[in-house]
Protein backbone atom coordinates (compact mmCIF):
# COMPACT_ATOMS: atom_id res chain seq x y z
CA UNK A 1 0.00 0.00 0.00
CA UNK A 2 1.53 3.54 -0.98
CA UNK A 3 2.27 6.03 1.76
CA UNK A 4 -0.13 8.73 0.36
CA UNK A 5 -3.09 5.54 0.44
CA UNK A 6 -2.07 4.84 4.10
CA UNK A 7 -2.12 8.52 5.29
CA UNK A 8 -5.32 8.92 4.07
CA UNK A 9 -7.07 5.74 5.51
CA UNK A 10 -5.31 6.89 9.05
CA UNK A 11 -6.94 10.05 8.85
CA UNK A 12 -10.65 8.24 8.83
CA UNK A 13 -11.48 6.93 12.31
CA UNK A 14 -13.51 4.01 10.79
CA UNK A 15 -11.38 2.83 8.27
CA UNK A 16 -8.29 3.24 10.53
CA UNK A 17 -9.31 0.80 13.07
CA UNK A 18 -10.18 -1.55 10.18
CA UNK A 19 -6.49 -1.55 8.39
CA UNK A 20 -4.94 -1.89 12.29
CA UNK A 21 -7.08 -4.40 13.01
CA UNK A 22 -6.41 -6.35 10.04
CA UNK A 23 -3.11 -6.15 10.33
CA UNK A 24 -2.59 -6.82 13.54
CA UNK A 25 -4.64 -10.24 13.01
CA UNK A 26 -2.69 -10.83 10.03
CA UNK A 27 0.29 -10.68 12.11
CA UNK A 28 -1.62 -13.62 14.65
CA UNK A 29 -2.81 -15.33 11.52
CA UNK A 30 -0.44 -18.62 10.49
CA UNK A 31 -2.65 -21.31 8.84
CA UNK A 32 -4.29 -21.19 6.05
CA UNK A 33 -7.98 -21.45 7.89
CA UNK A 34 -6.82 -18.39 10.10
CA UNK A 35 -5.70 -16.16 6.83
CA UNK A 36 -9.24 -17.49 5.25
CA UNK A 37 -10.95 -16.42 8.67
CA UNK A 38 -9.78 -13.19 8.33
CA UNK A 39 -10.52 -12.65 4.91
CA UNK A 40 -13.95 -13.54 5.72
CA UNK A 41 -14.29 -10.82 8.77
CA UNK A 42 -13.16 -7.91 6.72
CA UNK A 43 -14.57 -8.53 2.79
CA UNK A 44 -16.94 -11.13 2.58
CA UNK A 45 -20.75 -10.35 2.61
CA UNK A 46 -20.75 -9.96 6.17
CA UNK A 47 -17.70 -8.44 6.52
CA UNK A 48 -16.72 -5.03 7.84
CA UNK A 49 -15.47 -3.44 4.98
CA UNK A 50 -19.02 -4.44 2.75
CA UNK A 51 -20.44 -3.39 5.76
CA UNK A 52 -19.22 0.32 5.43
CA UNK A 53 -19.60 0.06 1.79
CA UNK A 54 -23.32 -0.57 2.09
CA UNK A 55 -23.97 2.58 3.78
CA UNK A 56 -22.86 4.39 0.57
CA UNK A 57 -26.28 5.45 -0.52
CA UNK A 58 -27.16 7.60 2.60
CA UNK A 59 -23.94 9.84 2.20
CA UNK A 60 -23.41 13.10 0.76
CA UNK A 61 -22.00 12.86 -2.49
CA UNK A 62 -19.00 14.11 -2.02
CA UNK A 63 -17.96 11.94 1.14
CA UNK A 64 -19.87 9.24 -0.60
CA UNK A 65 -16.83 9.14 -3.51
CA UNK A 66 -14.63 9.16 -0.54
CA UNK A 67 -15.56 6.83 1.62
CA UNK A 68 -16.44 4.83 -2.01
CA UNK A 69 -12.87 5.00 -3.18
CA UNK A 70 -11.13 4.62 0.07
CA UNK A 71 -13.32 1.40 0.56
CA UNK A 72 -12.89 0.11 -2.72
CA UNK A 73 -8.80 0.73 -2.38
CA UNK A 74 -8.55 -0.96 0.91
CA UNK A 75 -10.79 -3.77 0.09
CA UNK A 76 -8.24 -4.07 -2.31
CA UNK A 77 -5.43 -4.39 -0.83
CA UNK A 78 -7.14 -6.53 1.70
CA UNK A 79 -7.70 -8.97 -0.79
CA UNK A 80 -4.19 -8.87 -2.27
CA UNK A 81 -2.33 -8.96 0.98
CA UNK A 82 -4.29 -12.17 1.91
CA UNK A 83 -3.97 -13.96 -1.10
CA UNK A 84 -0.04 -13.34 -1.06
CA UNK A 85 -0.31 -14.52 2.67
CA UNK A 86 -1.94 -17.62 1.41
CA UNK A 87 0.36 -18.58 -1.31
CA UNK A 88 3.46 -17.95 1.13
CA UNK A 89 1.83 -19.89 4.25
CA UNK A 90 0.54 -22.42 1.72
CA UNK A 91 4.38 -22.83 0.14
CA UNK A 92 5.99 -23.23 3.47
CA UNK A 93 3.59 -25.82 4.80
CA UNK A 94 4.29 -27.56 1.65
CA UNK A 95 8.04 -27.16 2.14
CA UNK A 96 7.36 -28.15 5.96
CA UNK A 97 5.51 -31.66 4.32
CA UNK A 98 8.39 -32.27 2.01
CA UNK A 99 11.00 -32.26 4.81
CA UNK A 100 9.35 -34.21 7.50
CA UNK A 101 7.40 -36.57 5.74
CA UNK A 102 10.16 -37.32 3.08
CA UNK A 103 9.99 -40.80 1.46
CA UNK A 104 13.42 -42.56 -0.22
CA UNK A 105 10.73 -43.97 -3.36
CA UNK A 106 14.57 -45.46 -4.89
CA UNK A 107 14.34 -48.12 -1.75
CA UNK A 108 13.69 -51.68 -2.89
CA UNK A 109 9.89 -52.56 -2.24
CA UNK A 110 9.00 -55.58 0.49
CA UNK A 111 9.68 -58.18 -1.65
CA UNK A 112 6.35 -60.23 -3.13
CA UNK A 113 6.44 -63.83 -1.95
CA UNK A 114 6.90 -65.89 -4.95
CA UNK A 115 4.31 -68.97 -5.17
CA UNK A 116 5.46 -72.44 -6.90
CA UNK A 117 3.64 -74.78 -8.72
CA UNK A 118 2.16 -77.79 -6.40
CA UNK A 119 4.26 -80.81 -6.24
CA UNK A 120 1.22 -82.90 -7.98
CA UNK A 121 1.20 -80.56 -10.81
CA UNK A 122 4.98 -80.45 -11.35
CA UNK A 123 4.79 -84.31 -11.06
CA UNK A 124 1.88 -84.44 -13.45
CA UNK A 125 3.71 -82.09 -16.26
CA UNK A 126 7.04 -84.26 -16.38
CA UNK A 127 4.81 -86.77 -17.17
CA UNK A 128 3.29 -85.16 -19.78
CA UNK A 129 6.43 -84.17 -21.21
CA UNK A 130 7.93 -87.99 -21.42
CA UNK A 131 4.42 -88.85 -23.63
CA UNK A 132 4.24 -85.45 -25.53
CA UNK A 133 7.92 -86.27 -26.28
CA UNK A 134 6.28 -89.59 -27.56
CA UNK A 135 4.02 -88.39 -29.94
CA UNK A 136 1.09 -88.42 -27.09
CA UNK A 137 -1.54 -85.66 -26.60
CA UNK A 138 -2.79 -84.65 -23.50
CA UNK A 139 -6.60 -84.66 -22.86
CA UNK A 140 -8.94 -84.06 -20.28
CA UNK A 141 -12.96 -84.24 -19.61
CA UNK A 142 -15.46 -83.90 -16.86
CA UNK A 143 -15.27 -85.25 -12.72
CA UNK A 144 -18.43 -86.08 -12.67
CA UNK A 145 -19.64 -88.78 -15.12
CA UNK A 146 -22.14 -91.13 -16.41
CA UNK A 147 -21.86 -94.56 -14.72
CA UNK A 148 -21.53 -96.05 -18.50
CA UNK A 149 -18.23 -94.26 -19.13
CA UNK A 150 -17.03 -95.09 -15.92
CA UNK A 151 -18.03 -98.62 -15.63
CA UNK A 152 -20.33 -100.15 -18.19
CA UNK A 153 -17.94 -99.10 -21.66
CA UNK A 154 -14.72 -100.13 -19.50
CA UNK A 155 -16.62 -103.88 -19.74
CA UNK A 156 -16.88 -103.60 -15.78
CA UNK A 157 -19.86 -105.54 -14.55
CA UNK A 158 -22.39 -104.59 -12.34
CA UNK A 159 -21.21 -106.82 -9.28
CA UNK A 160 -17.66 -105.57 -9.80
CA UNK A 161 -16.37 -104.48 -6.26
CA UNK A 162 -15.35 -101.13 -7.52
CA UNK A 163 -18.65 -100.12 -8.38
CA UNK A 164 -20.34 -101.18 -4.86
CA UNK A 165 -21.96 -97.65 -2.99
CA UNK A 166 -19.09 -98.50 -0.46
CA UNK A 167 -16.57 -97.65 -2.59
CA UNK A 168 -18.08 -95.16 -4.95
CA UNK A 169 -18.97 -91.63 -4.57
CA UNK A 170 -23.21 -91.55 -6.06
CA UNK A 171 -24.49 -88.18 -6.75
CA UNK A 172 -27.45 -87.94 -4.65
CA UNK A 173 -29.60 -84.18 -4.00
CA UNK A 174 -32.70 -83.19 -1.58
CA UNK A 175 -34.96 -83.77 -5.01
CA UNK A 176 -33.86 -87.05 -5.92
CA UNK A 177 -30.57 -89.49 -6.80
CA UNK A 178 -28.89 -89.88 -9.98
CA UNK A 179 -27.88 -93.08 -9.63
CA UNK A 180 -26.36 -92.58 -13.25
CA UNK A 181 -24.04 -89.95 -12.14
CA UNK A 182 -20.90 -90.58 -10.13
CA UNK A 183 -17.39 -88.74 -9.54
CA UNK A 184 -14.87 -90.88 -11.85
CA UNK A 185 -13.36 -93.43 -10.15
CA UNK A 186 -10.65 -93.06 -13.13
CA UNK A 187 -9.68 -90.98 -15.51
CA UNK A 188 -10.65 -93.81 -18.23
CA UNK A 189 -13.50 -92.32 -19.23
CA UNK A 190 -11.98 -89.35 -20.82
CA UNK A 191 -10.22 -91.85 -22.97
CA UNK A 192 -13.99 -93.39 -24.08
CA UNK A 193 -14.95 -90.15 -24.83
CA UNK A 194 -12.08 -89.43 -26.80
CA UNK A 195 -12.42 -92.80 -29.05
CA UNK A 196 -16.11 -92.06 -29.12
CA UNK A 197 -14.99 -89.31 -31.15
CA UNK A 198 -11.89 -89.65 -33.06
CA UNK A 199 -10.67 -92.38 -35.22
CA UNK A 200 -7.84 -94.22 -34.68
CA UNK A 201 -4.64 -94.12 -34.74
CA UNK A 202 -4.96 -92.55 -31.39
CA UNK A 203 -2.14 -91.49 -28.92
CA UNK A 204 -3.44 -89.78 -25.91
CA UNK A 205 -2.66 -89.27 -21.77
CA UNK A 206 -5.46 -88.35 -19.76
CA UNK A 207 -4.88 -86.81 -16.47
CA UNK A 208 -6.67 -85.59 -13.62
CA UNK A 209 -8.80 -85.87 -10.23
CA UNK A 210 -9.81 -89.16 -9.49
CA UNK A 211 -12.29 -90.08 -6.45
CA UNK A 212 -12.96 -93.20 -4.01
CA UNK A 213 -14.73 -93.81 -0.81
CA UNK A 214 -11.16 -94.89 0.96
CA UNK A 215 -10.16 -94.25 4.98
CA UNK A 216 -7.47 -91.78 4.42
CA UNK A 217 -4.19 -92.46 6.16
CA UNK A 218 -0.70 -92.58 4.66
CA UNK A 219 -1.02 -93.90 1.22
CA UNK A 220 -5.45 -93.74 0.70
CA UNK A 221 -6.94 -90.64 -0.20
CA UNK A 222 -10.47 -90.11 -1.01
CA UNK A 223 -9.43 -87.72 -4.05
CA UNK A 224 -6.12 -88.66 -5.88
CA UNK A 225 -4.91 -87.78 -9.14
CA UNK A 226 -4.21 -90.33 -12.25
CA UNK A 227 -2.25 -90.24 -15.36
CA UNK A 228 -3.98 -92.74 -17.98
CA UNK A 229 -2.63 -93.37 -21.06
CA UNK A 230 -3.93 -95.16 -24.16
CA UNK A 231 -2.15 -96.26 -27.90
CA UNK A 232 -4.66 -97.75 -30.45
CA UNK A 233 -3.66 -98.17 -33.59
CA UNK A 234 -2.58 -101.26 -36.36
CA UNK A 235 -0.41 -104.15 -35.04
CA UNK A 236 0.13 -102.77 -31.61
CA UNK A 237 1.69 -105.32 -29.52
CA UNK A 238 2.66 -106.34 -25.87
CA UNK A 239 6.46 -105.51 -26.97
CA UNK A 240 5.19 -101.76 -27.46
CA UNK A 241 3.64 -101.74 -24.43
CA UNK A 242 6.46 -103.06 -22.69
CA UNK A 243 9.07 -100.81 -24.91
CA UNK A 244 6.86 -97.42 -23.54
CA UNK A 245 6.02 -98.42 -20.50
CA UNK A 246 10.23 -99.38 -19.77
CA UNK A 247 11.14 -95.74 -21.92
CA UNK A 248 8.81 -93.92 -19.33
CA UNK A 249 10.25 -95.51 -16.24
CA UNK A 250 13.82 -94.84 -16.97
CA UNK A 251 13.30 -91.45 -17.75
CA UNK A 252 10.66 -90.77 -14.96
CA UNK A 253 13.36 -92.86 -12.36
CA UNK A 254 16.57 -93.16 -14.04
CA UNK A 255 18.07 -94.65 -16.56
CA UNK A 256 19.67 -97.87 -14.44
CA UNK A 257 16.41 -98.92 -13.38
CA UNK A 258 15.18 -102.29 -14.29
CA UNK A 259 11.49 -102.90 -15.09
CA UNK A 260 9.44 -105.87 -14.46
CA UNK A 261 6.17 -106.76 -16.00
CA UNK A 262 3.49 -108.96 -13.34
CA UNK A 263 0.39 -110.71 -14.79
CA UNK A 264 -2.32 -109.16 -13.35
CA UNK A 265 -6.22 -108.51 -13.83
CA UNK A 266 -8.47 -105.75 -15.03
CA UNK A 267 -11.55 -105.73 -16.69
CA UNK A 268 -10.74 -103.47 -19.18
CA UNK A 269 -7.46 -104.88 -20.66
CA UNK A 270 -6.32 -108.58 -21.27
CA UNK A 271 -4.05 -109.52 -20.94
CA UNK A 272 -3.53 -107.14 -18.04
CA UNK A 273 -0.12 -106.40 -15.88
CA UNK A 274 1.75 -104.52 -12.94
CA UNK A 275 4.00 -102.65 -13.72
CA UNK A 276 7.15 -102.57 -10.70
CA UNK A 277 10.40 -100.40 -11.17
CA UNK A 278 13.38 -101.64 -9.10
CA UNK A 279 13.42 -100.06 -5.61
CA UNK A 280 15.02 -96.25 -6.20
CA UNK A 281 16.76 -96.68 -2.56
CA UNK A 282 18.09 -99.92 -2.31
CA UNK A 283 18.67 -100.62 -6.30
CA UNK A 284 17.02 -103.88 -6.36
CA UNK A 285 18.64 -105.33 -3.00
CA UNK A 286 15.70 -104.93 -0.40
CA UNK A 287 15.14 -102.40 1.72
CA UNK A 288 12.40 -100.94 4.74
CA UNK A 289 10.86 -99.01 1.04
CA UNK A 290 10.25 -102.01 -1.27
CA UNK A 291 9.95 -104.13 1.93
CA UNK A 292 12.78 -106.61 0.99
CA UNK A 293 11.11 -107.53 -1.68
CA UNK A 294 13.91 -105.11 -4.34
CA UNK A 295 10.71 -103.91 -6.31
CA UNK A 296 8.03 -100.83 -6.96
CA UNK A 297 4.72 -101.04 -7.77
CA UNK A 298 4.20 -98.12 -10.34
CA UNK A 299 1.30 -98.36 -12.36
CA UNK A 300 -1.64 -101.21 -14.16
CA UNK A 301 -1.34 -101.86 -17.66
CA UNK A 302 -2.51 -103.93 -20.31
CA UNK A 303 -3.97 -104.84 -24.03
CA UNK A 304 -7.07 -103.06 -24.30
CA UNK A 305 -10.27 -105.45 -23.95
CA UNK A 306 -11.97 -106.04 -27.37
CA UNK A 307 -15.06 -105.52 -25.82
CA UNK A 308 -13.86 -101.82 -25.04
CA UNK A 309 -12.93 -101.36 -28.59
CA UNK A 310 -16.63 -103.10 -29.44
CA UNK A 311 -18.36 -100.17 -26.99
CA UNK A 312 -16.56 -97.03 -28.56
CA UNK A 313 -17.47 -98.30 -32.36
CA UNK A 314 -13.89 -99.52 -33.05
CA UNK A 315 -13.32 -102.69 -35.00
CA UNK A 316 -11.11 -105.26 -32.52
CA UNK A 317 -10.20 -107.19 -35.46
CA UNK A 318 -8.57 -103.53 -37.42
CA UNK A 319 -7.13 -102.42 -34.13
CA UNK A 320 -5.15 -102.91 -31.29
CA UNK A 321 -3.92 -101.00 -28.47
CA UNK A 322 -2.83 -101.03 -24.60
CA UNK A 323 -3.58 -99.11 -22.11
CA UNK A 324 -1.96 -97.95 -18.37
CA UNK A 325 -2.91 -96.11 -15.46
CA UNK A 326 -0.64 -94.82 -12.79
CA UNK A 327 -1.45 -92.93 -9.37
CA UNK A 328 0.02 -89.67 -9.22
CA UNK A 329 0.49 -89.11 -5.53
CA UNK A 330 2.38 -92.68 -5.34
CA UNK A 331 4.70 -91.27 -8.37
CA UNK A 332 5.76 -88.33 -6.23
CA UNK A 333 5.79 -90.37 -3.13
CA UNK A 334 8.62 -92.64 -4.24
CA UNK A 335 10.78 -90.07 -6.79
CA UNK A 336 10.60 -87.38 -4.20
CA UNK A 337 10.73 -89.78 -0.74
CA UNK A 338 7.52 -88.35 0.52
CA UNK A 339 5.75 -90.17 3.53
CA UNK A 340 2.39 -89.63 3.65
CA UNK A 341 0.01 -88.85 0.91
CA UNK A 342 -2.03 -86.09 3.39
CA UNK A 343 1.13 -83.81 3.28
CA UNK A 344 -0.02 -83.03 -0.03
CA UNK A 345 -3.30 -81.67 1.34
CA UNK A 346 -2.79 -79.45 3.68
CA UNK A 347 -1.98 -76.64 2.04
CA UNK A 348 1.47 -76.39 4.57
CA UNK A 349 3.79 -73.68 3.06
CA UNK A 350 6.67 -75.64 4.70
CA UNK A 351 5.86 -78.41 2.97
CA UNK A 352 5.18 -77.32 -0.83
CA UNK A 353 7.42 -74.53 -0.79
CA UNK A 354 10.39 -77.16 -0.85
CA UNK A 355 9.60 -78.63 -4.22
C1 LIG B 1 -3.95 -98.64 -12.20
C2 LIG B 1 -4.35 -99.37 -13.41
C3 LIG B 1 -5.06 -99.08 -15.64
C4 LIG B 1 -6.12 -98.79 -17.76
C5 LIG B 1 -5.79 -98.31 -16.50
C6 LIG B 1 -7.61 -98.30 -19.65
C7 LIG B 1 -8.31 -97.31 -20.27
C8 LIG B 1 -9.05 -97.63 -21.39
C9 LIG B 1 -9.09 -98.89 -21.86
C10 LIG B 1 -8.37 -99.83 -21.19
CL1 LIG B 1 -9.95 -96.39 -22.15
N1 LIG B 1 -7.64 -99.55 -20.10
N2 LIG B 1 -6.89 -97.98 -18.57
C11 LIG B 1 -5.66 -100.03 -18.16
C12 LIG B 1 -4.91 -100.80 -17.27
C13 LIG B 1 -4.60 -100.32 -16.01
O1 LIG B 1 -4.78 -98.50 -14.42
O2 LIG B 1 -3.46 -99.24 -11.29
N3 LIG B 1 -4.16 -97.35 -12.14
C14 LIG B 1 -3.77 -96.55 -11.01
Amino acid sequence: MNEELRREILGDPDFSTILEDFERGLEHASSVEEIEELRRAFVSRKGRITELLKRLPTLEPGERRRVGRLGNLLKDYVEKTVARRLSDVREMELRRTLVEEWVDITLPGDPVPRGSLHLITRVIEEIEDIFVGMGYQVVEGPEVELDYYNFEALNTPDWHPSKSLQDTFYLISPYGDYPDLLLRTHTSPVQIRVMESTRPPLYVIAPGKAYRHDVPDATHSIMMHQVEGLAVDEDISFSDLKGTLEYFTRRMFGEEREVRFRPHFFPFTEPSAEVDVSCIMCRGKGCRLCKGSGWLEIMGAGMVDPNVFRNVGYDPEEVTGFAFGMGVERIAMLKYGIPDIRLFYENDVRFLAQF
